[in-house]
């Protein structure tokens, strides 16, 4: 059967993570706010306004709608840089296997991010080409719990929910994904992702012989 698997970006397919906390931390550090590693877990699978508020509210900064459009924009560019020096070495283990795996057996192949970056990201890493869609955080409104964005992404390639499987690492994410009727694969620790029907570490423990059954379930 023809499904739709649909994969989230940061933490899915890439680690940016890593850049947005490098981002983040300087605009934080300017305002003598303290953000650590810990803190930037709360910041995945949220939108870019949202994980500012999150930044400000950890220093108790109140700021004009100026200063954080200054601050975002200053984020961003920051954030870019990072992402102009990403190649495919970037893309993280098992990934590429299962998009050709599942290439191969003819099922679509969606992106559902709240990232506004992820077709420059997908370009960089080189994998835009395996993608029958891309849904991203400038084509939705409502940020992940609401399923806007993975519904959406189905919708494209004309799959129901109950064929869509999601590929998550963030809580909100899979509830996302629950929420939609669909499958959730978190990826991931079982302890954080638990909501998830299935948890994997990474995508090198995912086998042909799992996509196989979710392709015909
Ligand atoms: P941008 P995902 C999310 O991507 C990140 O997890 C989150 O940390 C970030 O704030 C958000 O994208 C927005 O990113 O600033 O590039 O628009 O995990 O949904 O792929
Ligand atoms: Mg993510």
């Amino acid at each position: 059967k023809k499904k739709a698997f649909i994969f989230d970006l940061d933490g899915v397919i890439v680690d940016t993570a890593k850049y947005h906390f490098l981002a983040w931390q300087k605009i934080a550090g300017r305002l003598g706010i303290e953000f650590t590693h810990e803190h930037n877990e709360q910041l995945k699978g949220v939108s870019r306004v949202r994980s500012l508020d999150i930044i400000l509210g950890l220093g108790g900064v109140e700021a004009t709608r100026e200063d954080k459009e200054k601050w975002l924009a200053e984020k961003n560019e920051d954030y870019l840089n990072y992402i102009a020096a990403m190649n495919e070495e970037e893309i993280l283990q098992g990934v590429v296997p299962v998009l050709q795996f599942l290439k191969a057996q003819n099922q679509n192949i969606a992106l559902g991010s709240a990232s506004k970056n992820a077709r420059p990201i997908l370009e960089k890493v080189n994998i835009l080409h395996y993608f029958d869609a891309v849904v991203d955080g400038n084509d939705v409104t409502n940020a992940k719990p609401d399923p806007e964005v993975f519904l959406r992404a189905a919708q494209l390639v004309g799959a129901s929910a109950t064929d869509s499987v999601v590929f998550e690492d963030s809580v909100a994410g899979v509830q996302a994904a629950n929420i939609a009727g669909m499958t959730s694969i978190g990826i991931g620790s079982p302890a954080i992702l638990g909501e998830a029907h299935y948890v994997y570490t990474d995508f090198t423990e995912i086998t042909t012989d799992f996509l196989n059954r979710l392709i015909t379930n």
